[in-house]
């Protein structure tokens, strides 16, 4: 490994499906709001924007109309590479999961692998995992592998085996998730080590690890999610009042570490994204 001076991809999570107004009353929920927030961090520097979709009172939907409309909303706004949740909430069917897909994002997230998600239990079979990365495939959308412990890693090595996943394989490492692999230096050392294929990277660490997470991310070669999905906080005690206000701080970061900040076109050919 090498430090990096390549460009990085700012990834923007704006909404997710966990967070509520009442932990942050700036948190987007709308169509519009969350296309609003999108283009602001768009001309802060993002370049790919992860979205999951609530109905108007703020619970969680994967109806793959409201996700359009929201992509058709950012894409009068403003060009990004459109990435869509297939991990949705927690408790939904594999049926409405896999319905996203009718969206036509570019990119997906696929979950890796079961586990404990806070005080519930994240469910992703290894039925529903193939068939998720082989509906992606025949799809052309670009499977982004949500990988919360080592182990999902091998899971990962296994889809390639199948040859459910084209390589090289692009990584979410998603730390400190409660039931997770901890969000540490160590940690992300370790995720590094076992990707059984080399690949692009990105690290989605929650609460107050994602500054230090998408920093090392940053000088390791890594890409850098930032949002409100993963931390609604801007420093300790200060809620952010913007996602535009994360993706800034994570540009300046990248800028002062060499990194020039990736245009929609060159994440999409450095993330291996090929339909539009
Ligand atoms: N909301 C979490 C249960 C993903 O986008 O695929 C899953 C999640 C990961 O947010
Ligand atoms: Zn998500």
């Amino acid at each position: 490994m090498t430090w990096s001076t390549d460009p990085v991809v700012i990834i923007v999570a704006p909404t997710g499906a966990e967070v509520t107004r009442e932990q942050n009353p700036h948190l987007p929920i709308t169509p519009e709001e969350i296309a609003d927030e999108v283009a602001s961090s768009a001309s802060e520097g993002a370049s790919v924007v992860h979205i999951h979709a609530r109905h108007s009172d703020g619970r969680p939907t994967a109806d793959p109309g409201v996700l359009r409309r929201i992509a058709d909303l950012i894409r009068e706004r403003c060009d990004v590479v459109i990435g869509m949740s297939t991990g949705a909430e927690v408790g939904m069917s594999q049926e409405e999961r896999i319905k996203v897909l009718d969206a036509r994002p570019e990119i997906a997230s696929l979950n890796c692998g079961s586990m404990n998600f806070g005080h519930e239990i994240f469910d992703n079979s290894p039925a529903l995992i193939e068939a998720l990365a082989a509906r992606m495939q025949a799809d052309g959308i670009r499977p982004e592998l949500e990988t919360y412990d080592l182990g999902m890693l091998a899971t990962v090595g296994r889809l390639i085996g199948l040859g459910l996943i084209d390589e090289p394989p692009l990584y979410n490492f998603v730390m400190g998730v409660q039931g997770g692999v901890a969000a540490s230096p160590e940690n992300l050392l370790a995720m590094l080590r076992e990707r059984p294929r080399l690949g692009q990277w990105t690290v989605s660490g929650i609460g107050r690890h994602q500054l230090p997470l998408v920093t090392l991310a940053c000088a390791l070669g890594g890409h850098m999610r930032v949002g409100f999905e993963d931390n609604i906080y801007y420093r300790k005690g200060e809620l952010a009042t913007t996602n535009a206000q994360l993706v800034a701080r994570a540009r300046r970061i990248a800028e002062e570490l060499g990194r020039p900040v990736a245009t929609p076109d060159q994440a999409r050919e450095i993330l291996g994204v090929t339909h539009g």
